[in-house]
């Protein structure tokens, strides 16, 4: 969801609250641990792999993504339209340095650990400041590229405040007779499964999650700070 047809860039970055990154507390040197995350199967051959703080330093990486990278507001048509997309977003393509070599460690160890199931590197990353409560990102799949048709891989690391990332099965895909419901499905309203990001958690959406399934992260009202979130993606896939 970085990029897409219709859309309209602003040029240039946008200053990030300075008082909000002021507030942030400095902690260790950022790095990443063994790969270990535990896997929940949902309904419909999708999964979802989860490790909690898998990178660590995250708020020290989170204030070098805020100010380091050329972050840019983008407005998007929508109908008769056009609107403010509502969040700050980069795109690093296949053969774009990452803003930080961190990211590069990151993304060499997922395409490692995920080698055998994935059959390709990650190879893009795509990064998202959400400024507070009101930035969000509405439901969707990537289903561009090879998400439209065959299983693939998304792989987000989160830094920063921690908001809720929920996931609920397409409509348009009616449960079989006697297909049993995923874990958790039915304990949200909606049928919505969530998932609380943040500092340095590691989430790997894969399997047919992004053809199955649609992922927002819905607007806060009691969400102060600010997020970042890493998304790697393989060739082609957004
Ligand atoms: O910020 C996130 O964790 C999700 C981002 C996302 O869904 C996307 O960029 O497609």
């Amino acid at each position: 969801m970085v990029a897409s047809a219709g859309r309209i860039d602003v040029q240039g970055p946008l200053e990030v609250q300075g008082s909000l990154l002021e507030m942030l507390e400095h902690d260790d040197e950022p790095g990443i641990a063994q790969l270990a995350p535990e896997r929940f199967r949902l309904a419909r051959g999708a999964w979802i792999d989860v490790q909690r703080g898998w990178l660590s330093g995250s708020q020290s990486l989170f204030e070098r993504l805020a100010e380091q990278v050329p972050w840019r507001a983008e407005r998007r048509q929508m109908y008769d339209r056009t609107v403010n997309v509502p969040r700050l977003q980069c795109f690093y393509g296949e053969d774009a340095p990452l803003p930080d070599p961190v990211l590069a460690l990151a993304r060499d160890a997922l395409s490692a650990h995920y080698a055998g199931e994935l059959g390709e590197p990650f190879r893009t990353a795509g990064l998202c400041l959400y400024r507070d409560g009101r930035d969000s990102v509405a439901w969707h799949g990537d289903t561009i590229g090879r998400g439209s048709s065959e299983d693939t891989m998304v792989a987000i690391v989160s830094l920063g405040t921690a908001r809720p990332l929920m996931l609920r099965p397409r409509a348009s895909l009616p449960r079989a007779p006697g297909e049993p419901r995923a874990p958790g499905e039915a304990s949200a309203p909606g049928g919505s499964l969530r998932y609380h990001l943040g500092h340095g958690d590691l989430l790997v959406m894969g399997g047919s999650c992004q053809r199955t399934w649609e992922h927002a992260i819905p607007k806060s009202a009691h969400c102060a700070g600010p997020r970042i979130s890493v998304q790697f993606r393989p060739r082609g896939v957004r």
